[in-house]
């Protein structure tokens, strides 16, 4: 079935069906023939429950032009991998292992998934969509670590924080261009680094592909699944509730991007922390006592909150509250 679709869409879009899959797929796995996960259907909305979406609301982030602070000199530590299913391949991606629980959008993960894209893949489920939802993306676009010699991607997990650097990578259809070299931190705290070291192009003139866009930021989505009544389909709706993009004119030669997540509701975890949340974030917690969950219903736990029908029987006051404090928001000063 989304085999299907997916011929559909490739004949409706190009006239050129020479490529046999421009999807990222697990190292090891076969790239022709048949997919395992052909019974999920996916689609990508946003999720709008403000009127206005501001993308800075969820985190706060800060550009450095002059950021060499936050490259992390990671290639002669004895603990760096060199992560070999990835540094000579394509459109690959690679599930990671975390020593430490990693807070992304105040969700506790356990795992991230490399690519050889530029960018991280934030959750677990096996999509097409990776490139457009769930992304921590330093700078996602079509690179191929197979043209160079040099080109590799390196990961360094100390304990406390995650760096993944990609070195020396070009594009894949565009080598003249020379090679690229980026990174990416994960700090326990949540936060979030990107530096860049060697960008050797205005990046704003690399265009997005029909199956790969260009992108710097972050995302995240919950997922709403639907089961077909009659047919073994799954559909699968991913909602992005966030999305940070960072200008693509901050990612140049020596510049970072510094991410700063604020305390969101789903890290309540009893009724009083989440009704203290509700008085000292900007976000309007609620907590569900069926799922004993704090949310401000856009979080990765939606669906759980919508099938307990949290909506209508979360706890919203208590009695005898304090008045709310005042926030302080350090606004963030794109470039
Ligand atoms: C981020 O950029 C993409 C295009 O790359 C756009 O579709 C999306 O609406 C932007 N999101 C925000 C929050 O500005
Ligand atoms: C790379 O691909 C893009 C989009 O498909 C195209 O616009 C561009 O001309 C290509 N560049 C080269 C050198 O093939
Ligand atoms: C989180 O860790 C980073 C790196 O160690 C540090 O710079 C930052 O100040 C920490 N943030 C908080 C809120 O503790
Ligand atoms: C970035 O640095 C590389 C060498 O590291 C250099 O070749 C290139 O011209 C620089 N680009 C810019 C825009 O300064
Ligand atoms: C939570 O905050 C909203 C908006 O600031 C307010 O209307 C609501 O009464 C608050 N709830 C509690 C339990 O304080
Ligand atoms: C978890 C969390 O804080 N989510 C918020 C992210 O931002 C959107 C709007 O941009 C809010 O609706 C969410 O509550």
């Amino acid at each position: 079935m989304k085999l299907q679709i997916a011929f559909l869409l490739l004949g409706a879009l190009s006239s050129c069906l020479c490529i046999e899959s421009e999807e990222y797929q697990a190292n090891g796995q076969e790239r022709k023939g048949v997919r395992s996960e052909n019974t999920f259907i996916d689609s990508l909305s946003h999720h709008r429950v403000r009127k206005s979406i501001d993308p800075t609301e969820n985190i706060t982030e800060k550009v450095f032009r002059d950021g060499q602070k936050y490259w992390k000199y990671i290639e002669r530590n004895s603990k760096t991998v060199v992560q070999s299913a990835l540094s000579d391949h394509y459109l690959t991606k690679k599930t990671l292992k975390l020593s430490f629980k990693f807070p992304y959008y105040g969700h506790y993960l356990d795992s991230v998934v490399l690519t050889t894209g530029g960018f991280l893949y934030m959750d677990v489920h096996n999509t097409r969509l990776i490139t457009d939802v769930q992304y921590l993306a330093p700078l996602m676009a079509y690179f191929n670590s197979k043209l160079g010699r040099d080109s590799k991607i390196l990961t360094l997990d100390d304990g406390t924080q995650l760096t993944v650097q990609w070195s020396n990578i070009r594009l894949h259809n565009n080598t003249d261009v020379g090679p690229f070299s980026f990174q990416c931190t994960l700090h326990s705290n949540g936060t979030i680094w990107f530096a860049y070291k060697q960008i050797p192009v205005d990046v704003d003139s690399i265009p997005d592909r029909t199956y790969h866009p260009v992108r710097v930021g972050l995302s995240d989505a919950f997922v709403i699944l639907q089961r077909d009544r009659l047919k073994p389909i799954i559909y699968r709706y991913f909602f992005i509730y966030s999305q940070v993009n960072i200008s693509k004119k901050s990612v140049v030669n020596g510049s970072a991007v510094v991410f700063h997540p604020k305390p969101s509701c789903v890290t309540g975890d009893s009724c009083s922390q989440c009704m203290k949340l509700n008085q000292t974030t900007e976000f309007v917690c609620q907590w569900c006592p069926a799922t004993t969950r704090c949310s401000d219903g856009a979080d990765r736990h939606r669906a759980e909150w919508e099938s307990s029908n949290c909506a209508s029987m979360a706890v919203k006051k208590t009695r005898g509250v304090l008045p709310k404090e005042p926030i302080k928001i350090s606004l963030a000063e794109a470039a």
